[in-house]
C-alpha cells in the first residue's frame, strides 16, 4: 500500500484494519502530512499509557501526584491556543446559501486550494495517529464512525476518553463501512533535527467543513473543539446536517434523566451555549426538601435526536466522556462532577499546586482557603497577593477537564443504551442578566422553536472574542449549525409536523435563564442543585399538576407553584426573576427582528407570525 509519494514511510497498517478505502485515505494523507511514522491507534490501556507517558517526556503532561490524582496529567497549552477560533471556522458548502449568514463561507474548490499547502508537509518530523473512534454506542444504528488523523498524542489520549476509541471501530466499519475523514494538524512541521515545543500550534487557524462531502479539516490549534474532532466539528456540525437530510436532529443539549420519588422517571434535554452550566445541570443533586428525587446524566453537551417508530423522539449521547469547564466546579456548585475528578482525568490550563495537585478558581469555597503558592497555566508562580494586585488568574477561565462517562457517580444506567431515551421536555436557555424571566413554557411547539429561535446569551470564555456581551445564539447553536440556519429551523418546524400528523405528543418546550442579576449586579437565582425547584415544575406542568400563569411570553409558575422547602426565596425575589419588564421587552423583540432580518433567506413564516403575536401580547 505504500505509494512512492510516502519517501520510503512505511504505511504497517494492522490486520485489524481491513477497508480498503480508509487505507487508501491514510495513505494519501500521509502522502501529503509527510509524517516521520505513522501509529494506528487500538483504543488499549496500555497504548493509553504509553502516549500519556510520551507526553510526559515531551514536557506537555504533567503527572499528578498519584496520592491525591491517580493516572491523571496536566497539560498547559500555548497562550495563545485556550478556546474555540469561531471567526475561523467555515461551512464550505457548494453554495453560500446553504452556509448561511451565521457562518464563514468559502467556495469549495477555494477552501482546498487553500488548505493544500497548509497540509503539504505539515507533520514533518511528528508521528501521525490514525485515530478510529463512534459516535454513540458502537454499533448502534444511531450511531456514526469517524476518523481522525492527527499529529498530536495529546489528541488521540482524549479522543480515548471523549469517544468509543479503538480498534472495535474496525469492526464495525468492516470493508466498506461509512466514516467521516476527520484531519487535523498542530501545524507545527519540526526540520531535522529541530526541538519540539510543549504545546506546537499554528498562528494561522483554518477549521473546515465540507457538508456535502462530510469531511472535516482542521489545522492550527491543538485545543478543544478545534482538535478532538468527533465534538462540535462532526457531532454537531456535520451531523447537523446529516439529520436534515436523514430527520433527525443534533443538538448542543445535556441529557438528564429526574426520577419523582414514587419512581416515575422523565428525560429532559436542554440546551445552553457553552460554558453555561450544562455540565453542572446535567449532575444536578436534588436540595434538601426533594428527599427521593433523582437526577441521572445521560450526556453533558451533545444530544442526537431521532424519531422512533412509536412516534416519540428518542435521545443518544454520541460522547463517552466530558470536557468540561473547570473553574467554578466545586463540591457546592457540582458535587457529582468533583466526585468524577478523582482519578483517570486529563485537565487543561488548570493551575497546579505545590503537592502535585490541581487547583483552580472556585476551589476556595470547598475548603475556606486559597493555596499560598500555585504554578499558573502558564507555568508562573502564583500567589493570592500577585492574583490581588494583578488580576491574574490560576487557571484559566476556559481550562478544562477530560473524563470518562464512568467516572460519573450520577451516570444513567440507559447512558449507552443504544435505542436512546424517550425525551418529554426540551429546555432552551441562554445566560441574560436582565429581560428573560426564569421559566416560561411555550404553549405549543412553533411557539417553542420561536423562543430558542431568538434566545440570546451573554458570550463566555469557551471562544475567542470578547466576553459579557449579549449575541443572539439560536438553540445555542450559533456556532454548531452546519448549515443555513433558517433552514434549521423550518427542519425544527417540520420534525414537529411530521410527528403530530403521526399523532405523537409532542416534547413540551421551555425557555429558562438562571442569570438575571438583581441592582446589586449579583445573580438573583441560586441556580445549581435550587434548579431542580424549576425542574420539577416543569413535570408538574407535564402531569398536568400546574397551572401556571399566562405572561404574554408563554406560561410561567406562580410563586406558590414552586416547591420552596429549604429554601429562602421570597415572592419579591420571584418577582425580580420573573417579571417580564415593557421596556426590555420591547428592545429584545427589536433584537429579534434585526435577527429575523439577518436570517430572511428561507426564514420560516410561522416565526415571523409567532413574532407579530408575541409583540401584540406584549404591548397589550
Ligand atoms: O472546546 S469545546 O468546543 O469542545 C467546548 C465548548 O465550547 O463547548
Ligand atoms: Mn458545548
Amino acid at each position: 500500500m505504500n505509494s512512492p509519494a510516502m519517501h520510503g514511510l512505511q504505511l504497517n497498517t494492522p490486520d485489524f484494519v481491513k477497508h480498503p478505502r480508509l487505507i487508501a485515505w491514510v495513505a494519501d494523507m500521509a502522502a501529503l502530512c509527510k509524517p516521520a511514522a505513522i501509529h494506528w491507534c487500538d483504543g488499549s490501556q496500555e497504548e493509553y499509557q504509553a502516549l500519556c507517558q510520551q507526553l510526559v517526556d515531551a514536557g506537555t503532561f504533567t503527572k499528578l501526584n498519584p496520592a491525591k490524582r491517580p493516572n491523571s496529567f496536566l497539560a498547559c497549552s500555548d497562550p495563545s491556543d485556550v478556546a474555540r477560533v469561531e471567526d475561523r471556522t467555515y461551512i464550505c458548502s457548494a453554495r453560500k446559501e446553504d452556509a448561511g449568514p451565521t457562518n464563514n463561507w468559502m467556495e469549495p474548490a477555494e477552501m482546498r486550494a487553500t488548505l493544500g499547502p497548509l497540509f503539504d508537509g505539515c507533520m514533518a518530523g511528528r508521528t501521525m495517529y490514525v485515530v478510529p473512534f463512534s459516535m454513540g454506542p458502537l454499533g448502534s444504528h444511531i450511531a456514526h464512525i469517524g476518523i481522525e488523523i492527527s499529529d498530536s498524542a495529546y489528541v488521540a489520549v482524549n479522543q480515548r476518553i471523549m469517544t468509543r476509541m479503538g480498534r472495535a471501530v474496525y469492526d464495525v466499519l468492516g470493508v466498506d463501512g461509512a466514516f467521516v475523514p476527520c484531519m487535523h494538524t498542530v501545524g507545527a512541521p519540526l526540520a531535522a533535527g529541530q526541538a519540539d515545543v510543549k504545546w506546537p500550534c499554528n498562528k494561522t487557524k483554518y477549521i473546515v467543513h465540507f457538508p456535502e462531502t462530510r469531511e472535516i479539516w482542521s489545522y492550527g490549534s491543538g485545543y478543544g473543539g478545534n482538535a478532538l474532532l468527533g465534538k462540535k466539528c462532526f457531532a454537531l456540525r456535520i451531523a447537523s446536517t446529516m439529520g436534515r437530510d436523514q430527520g433527525w436532529l443534533a443538538e448542543h443539549m445535556l441529557i438528564l434523566g429526574v426520577t419523582n420519588p414514587q419512581g416515575k422517571k422523565y428525560h429532559v434535554a436542554a440546551a445552553f451555549p457553552s460554558a453555561c452550566g450544562k455540565t453542572n445541570f446535567s449532575m444536578l443533586v436534588p436540595p434538601e426538601g426533594f428527599a427521593g428525587w433523582k437526577v441521572t446524566t445521560i450526556g453533558d453537551d451533545i444530544a442526537w435526536v431521532k424519531p422512533h417508530s412509536d412516534g416519540k423522539l428518542y435521545a443518544i449521547n454520541p460522547e463517552a466522556g466530558y470536557f468540561g469547564v473547570a473553574p467554578g466546579t466545586n463540591y457546592h456548585t457540582n458535587p457529582n462532577c468533583m466526585a468524577s475528578l478523582g482519578h483517570d482525568v486529563i485537565f487543561t490550563n488548570v493551575a497546579l499546586t505545590d503537592d502535585g495537585d490541581v487547583w483552580w478558581e472556585g476551589m476556595e469555597k470547598d475548603t475556606g482557603t486559597t493555596p499560598d503558592h500555585l504554578i499558573d497555566w502558564q507555568g508562573k508562580d502564583w500567589t493570592p497577593q500577585i492574583a490581588r494586585e494583578t488580576g491574574a488568574k490560576a487557571a484559566h477561565p476556559n481550562s478544562r477537564f477530560t473524563v470518562a462517562a464512568g467516572n460519573n457517580p450520577a451516570l444513567d444506567a440507559a447512558w449507552d443504551d443504544a435505542a436512546g431515551v424517550p425525551i418529554d421536555a426540551f429546555i432552551f436557555g441562554g445566560r441574560r442578566s436582565t429581560t428573560v424571566p426564569l421559566v416560561t413554557e411555550a404553549r405549543n411547539w412553533v411557539e417553542g422553536v420561536y423562543m430558542a429561535a431568538t434566545m440570546g446569551s451573554e458570550t463566555t470564555a469557551a471562544a475567542v472574542g470578547q466576553q459579557g456581551v449579549v449575541r443572539r445564539d439560536p438553540f445555542a447553536m450559533l456556532p454548531f449549525t452546519g448549515y443555513n440556519v433558517s433552514d434549521y429551523f423550518q427542519h425544527w418546524l417540520n420534525m414537529g409536523n411530521k410527528l403530530s400528523a403521526a399523532g405523537a405528543k409532542l416534547p413540551a418546550i421551555y425557555c429558562v435563564n438562571w442569570f438575571r442579576k438583581g441592582a446589586d449586579g449579583k445573580f438573583v437565582w441560586p441556580g445549581y442543585g435550587e434548579n431542580m425547584r424549576v425542574l420539577k415544575w416543569m413535570i408538574d406542568r407535564l402531569e398536568g399538576n400546574a397551572k401556571g400563569t399566562e405572561t404574554g411570553f408563554g406560561v410561567s409558575p406562580t410563586y406558590g407553584e414552586i416547591t420552596w422547602d429549604g429554601l429562602d426565596f421570597t415572592p419579591a425575589q420571584f418577582e425580580t426573576v420573573t417579571s417580564l419588564d415593557k421596556a426590555d421587552w420591547k428592545a429584545e423583540i427589536a433584537l429579534h427582528t434585526e435577527l429575523f432580518t439577518q436570517l430572511a433567506y428561507h426564514l420560516p413564516a410561522e416565526l415571523t407570525a409567532t413574532k407579530l403575536q408575541l409583540e401584540q401580547r406584549l404591548a397589550a
